[in-house]
């Protein structure tokens, strides 16, 4: 297995580890084709309800790796589809995901970040879309998920000057969810991996699927993919069991389907 990443198995939640300490956890093809394999093994073991992806103390991620693309020319990223062919498995990805950000999440690792189904960030994390600087854009989903996690004006200013933005200007603009000291992120994101991965596993990815429908299609549109989603619970075992725990006041045992 590639040393660019780290995967432990926690009970029912996937650890990955970015792991390129010399460089910031750069991402280069080695670790992104690492990074998708590491996501196969866990989409298909029914064993693994949620997934945490993390970086070290210093960096989640500097981005993509600059070193890798200096010589690439336009046929070089357009003939291999650069980004689509490998960073977009996580998107596909159908359990929940958890970024767990410590240090700067920077370009392609800020973008890495957004792709995770919610971010809990480091007191000290940073974020930046600095690709302006290398007269490149944002090509990692950049442009259209900040603009849908912190609106448009801060988005625009993030893109335009490449400056930093700190945990709590984040968490306030939308972009994270939850901020903890940096020693103890990695394991509030762990616990609550742990919680998340107790629910019917179905369930949670007809959530996932759900919600991610809000920022694809129009509000009726949406509402409709909802409520027929919702109709699908009705399908499951666990939902017979949810509601007859509930009503017996017990806890539930779900079987995952
Ligand atoms: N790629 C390759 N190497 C990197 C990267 C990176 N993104 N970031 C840091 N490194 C390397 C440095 O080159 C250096 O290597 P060496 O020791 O061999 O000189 C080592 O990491 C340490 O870095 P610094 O000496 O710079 O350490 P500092 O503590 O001074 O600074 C920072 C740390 C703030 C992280 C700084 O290195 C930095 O600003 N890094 C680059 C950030 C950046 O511009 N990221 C965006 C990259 S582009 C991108 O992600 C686009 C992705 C998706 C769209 C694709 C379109 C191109």
């Amino acid at each position: 297995m590639s040393k660019t990443i780290i995967v432990e198995i926690h009970d029912r939640v996937g650890l990955i580890g970015l792991n390129r300490p010399e460089v910031y956890n750069a991402l280069n093809d080695e670790l992104m084709n690492a990074l998708g394999t590491a996501l196969d093994a866990f989409e298909a073991d029914e064993q693994i309800g949620c997934v945490v992806i993390t970086g070290s103390e210093k960096a989640f991620a500097a981005g993509a790796d600059i070193a890798a693309m200096r010589s690439w020319d336009y046929m070089d990223v357009y003939k291999s589809d650069f980004i689509t062919r490998n960073w977009e498995r996580l998107k596909t990805f159908r359990k929940p995901v958890i970024a767990a950000v410590r240090g700067v999440a920077l370009g392609g690792g800020c973008e890495l970040a957004m792709m995770c189904d919610t971010v809990f960030a480091a007191d000290s994390a940073k974020f930046a879309l600095p690709e302006v600087r290398l007269a490149v854009i944002p090509g990692a989903g950049g442009t259209q998920r900040m603009p849908r996690a912190v609106g448009k004006a801060k988005a625009m200013d993030l893109c335009f000057t490449g400056r930093f933005m700190d945990a709590a200007e984040a968490e306030r603009g939308g972009l994270v969810s939850r901020i903890y000291p940096a020693d103890q992120v990695v394991d509030e994101a762990l616990a609550a991996a742990a919680g998340i991965a107790q629910q019917s596993l179905p369930v949670l990815m007809m959530l996932k699927e759900s919600v991610n429908r809000a920022f694809e299609s129009p509000l009726n549109e949406g509402l409709l993919f909802e409520r027929r989603t919702l109709h699908a619970t009705f399908a499951l075992a666990d939902q017979k069991e949810g509601m007859a725990a509930f009503l017996e006041k017990r806890k539930p045992k779900f079987v995952n389907r």
